[in-house]
């Protein structure tokens, strides 16, 4: 059974057991209706009910949204819930979501723990809440109140629920406090549909649609959502949920929910493999070498976890930087109110800074986050390897370096791994694993764990230059820069990819990293790069004229005031000067032509990524863009707005793009095997197996 039912003398208590979260499958729908004739039948005086478990229910089941609804509809035995003359009370704990806090809605009264949360999450899923949220929420909380927890998908804490007035007390035993509510009480609570209807105050509707549009550019159900709470205002309920409903069911099949819910899935599927679990190794000692940026940031994720570390540096200066920079995430994460004065010196006592190596005997993991110069790291993993038992995991945080080239450095390359985490490291979700040649499991197993410890999405990835997620990075900013010779601005072309969806173009977004990390990269690569190849001198250019972003007052853009980003003529005279030097008759692309290409070129080289094993499937391609990257969440990822677009489409528009310049456009062969088989990228498993 998905809900449980018993009686107390004449009190019904139904439970809804449907581990892991209590999510309202076809059978807790059937259950729930069930219960309202049983409770009937015996004439209870009231039915409370709960969720098995720590959560109440965390909504709709998920997975049956990619199949059409069946019957009974949760609207139907949520209606069945709130027309009965039985009173139903909700008594919640842990979180009570979606259409779970619909079932609550549908209660007479709802008691909340005072660590229970209550909310809206549909947007999040593409879709609005489809059983009566749009239509009996703002009559108990108001207009401003529902739209913005309904647009928002933020759930919402038990004190703000009762100052809302969304709930009827708080307790620590919320069933015992539904058990102890008089029977006259009780019976004089009104439903959800007997409260007025709040008044339609426009300039509330049009603030929460500004709302959206500032927060949720391009995304189409907090707007829709938006549409329908203003349309059931004032009717029968029977018409706002039918005005809903119909709503819910075209965003539920609509491209973006089909997108949020990959991902959503993605994002849980993102585990180690059950024959690995066994192996992994759980430090409680993590040593970190190199206190720099992206070392503290490691060093105060690891803290912020629970781990013991000890952060490495070559001398004092080096170990005073490293405590003031982890000392200042500390601070911003007081101001932010994130952790308090207890969990900071928590931290801070767990935490060394220290020259000496000998602080790490016990240590059994150690993450290497020195300078991007692989004698640098062969040095630092050979101390390492002194310092540390014999079977503490080595793992590199590089971003592009050969993993396999590292691990010679030590004896034995078995316990050798790359944790690529993305800046800031203690904010960013996404961690690549980087598999090397001679990678254990128990070091993938150990790194799948230390991941989850971190809350971090991991990634398997294999060695390549830029593993994934870099690797699709660098073909993005070939094909911007090509465009930028051939005959585009960097304004424009960050302009044509915010109306994608990005958060900001490639420009800007390396006007923030700097570009000097980038020129480093190409210096690196020139020895092996392919003479074939057009190569771009536009970005040299501009770090020769010390033009290294918003760090050095001037990058891509200008930024005057330090903050506020202007374009400069100068650089777009440069783009033109090139062209010129180069003999290159420039075009005037349009935002379209723009975005094809720059996103067809990541396509391809996932395409590849995908081809060679380096990722290990198309999902994961999706999670890396996604979480390290910033592509549009609400596509699905690289992989899956490819597949939107379908290979045979892919193939056609690379072939006329191959004709410009063969060698930048060469189709992946994996592209070319969808076509011939007609499978998606979804589909497709590495050949490398
Ligand atoms: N449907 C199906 N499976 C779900 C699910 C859901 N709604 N929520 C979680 N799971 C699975 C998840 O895939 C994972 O599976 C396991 O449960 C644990 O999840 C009608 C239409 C509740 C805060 O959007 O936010 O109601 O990997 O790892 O970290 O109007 O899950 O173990 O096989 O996330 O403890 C609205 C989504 C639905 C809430 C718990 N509800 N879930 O977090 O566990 S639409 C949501 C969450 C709706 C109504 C509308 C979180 C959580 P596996 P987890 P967690």
């Amino acid at each position: 059974m998905t809900v449980n039912m018993r009686r107390e003398d004449n009190v019904g208590y139904v439970e809804i057991d449907n581990a892991p979260v209590n999510a309202i499958g076809l059978s807790v729908r059937a259950g729930l209706l069930d219960a309202v004739r049983w409770a009937e039948e015996q004439n209870l005086e009231r039915v409370i009910v709960s969720g098995k478990g720590a959560m109440f229910a965390a909504g709709a089941d998920a997975r049956e949204f990619d199949a059409d609804p069946v019957e009974p509809h949760l609207p139907d035995a949520l209606n069945a819930i709130e027309d009965s003359f039985v009173p139903w009370i909700a008594a919640i704990e842990g979180f009570a979501l979606g259409g779970g806090a619909e079932i609550a809605l549908a209660c007479t009264m709802r008691f909340m723990a005072p660590s229970a949360r209550i909310g809206f999450p549909e947007v999040n899923l593409g879709v609005i809440p489809g059983a009566g949220g749009t239509q009996r929420l703002p009559h108990m909380v108001g207009l401003a109140n529902a739209l913005d927890m309904i647009t928002s998908g933020k759930p919402i804490t038990a004190a703000r629920a009762m100052e809302t007035g969304l709930i009827h007390g708080i307790d620590d035993d919320p069933m015992d406090a539904a058990f102890m509510v008089n029977g006259e009480a009780l019976g004089s609570v009104v439903s959800a549909k007997e409260l007025p209807a709040p008044p339609l105050d426009e300039s509330i509707v049009q603030a929460a649609r500004d709302q959206v549009h500032s927060k949720a550019a391009n995304q189409k159900a907090p707007l829709r959502a938006i549409d329908v709470i203003e349309s059931g205002l004032g009717k029968a309920l029977i018409d706002g949920l039918a005005i809903e409903r119909e709503a819910f069911l075209e965003l539920r099949n609509g491209e973006q929910a089909k997108a949020l819910r990959h991902i959503f899935f993605a994002e849980r599927g993102a585990k180690a493999p059950l024959s690995l679990v066994a192996q992994a190794v759980i430090p409680e000692h993590v040593a970190v070498v190199g206190g720099g940026t992206m070392g503290s940031a490691i060093a105060y994720a690891l803290l912020n976890c629970g781990f013991k570390v000890t952060l490495l540096e070559n001398d004092t200066a080096g170990v005073d930087r490293a405590k003031q920079n982890v000392e200042n995430i500390i601070a911003a994460s007081l101001k932010r109110a994130f952790i308090n004065e207890q969990s900071a010196g928590e931290k801070r006592a767990r935490f060394t800074a220290t020259t000496d190596y000998g602080e790490i005997a016990n240590a059994t993991l150690a993450i290497e986050a020195a300078f991007e110069n692989m004698e640098v790291k062969r040095f630092v993993f050979h101390a390492l390897e002194s310092a540390l038992p014999a079977h503490a995991i080595i793992a590199s945080n590089t971003s592009y370096l050969d993993i396999n080239q590292l691990a010679l450095a030590v004896k034995d390359p078995t316990r050798v791994v790359g944790l690529h985490f993305f800046a800031p490291a203690h904010i960013m979700k996404l961690l690549e694993i980087v598999r090397g040649e001679h990678t254990s499991a128990t070091a993938i197993a150990s790194a799948y764990a230390l991941a989850k410890k971190l809350r971090k999405i991991p990634v398997v990835v294999g060695v390549c230059d830029g593993f994934v997620g870099n690797r699709i990075l660098a073909r993005y900013r070939e094909a911007a820069d090509t465009l930028l010779i051939d005959g585009s601005t960097p304004w424009e072309i960050d302009e044509a990819m915010v109306e994608f969806g990005y958060a900001m173009g490639p420009y800007t977004a390396q006007d923030l990293s700097g570009l000097d990390i980038a020129h480093a990269n190409r210096r690196r690569q020139d020895a092996t790069r392919d003479p074939a190849r057009r190569y771009i001198p536009i970005a040299d250019r501009m770090v020769e004229l010390g033009k290294l972003g918003r760090k050095s007052g001037a990058g891509w853009y200008r930024y005057p005031d330090g903050v506020s980003r202007v374009d400069d003529p100068i650089v777009a005279d440069i783009g033109i000067e090139e062209a010129h030097l180069a003999g290159i008759s420039r075009v005037d692309y349009s935002a379209s032509e723009i975005r094809e290409r720059l996103l067809l070129a990541m396509i391809n080289e996932a395409a590849n990524i995908l081809h060679e094993g380096i990722a290990q499937s198309a999902s994961d391609i999706d999670l890396v863009t996604v979480f390290g990257y910033g592509f549009p969440r609400w596509r699905g990822g690289l992989m899956h707005y490819a597949d939107t677009i379908g290979a045979l489409n892919i193939v056609d528009k690379l072939s006329k793009l191959a004709e410009e310049d063969a060698v930048a456009w060469k189709i992946s062969p994996l592209l070319q095997e969808c076509v011939e088989v007609n499978k998606t990228l979804a589909s497709a498993l590495n050949d490398a197996g």
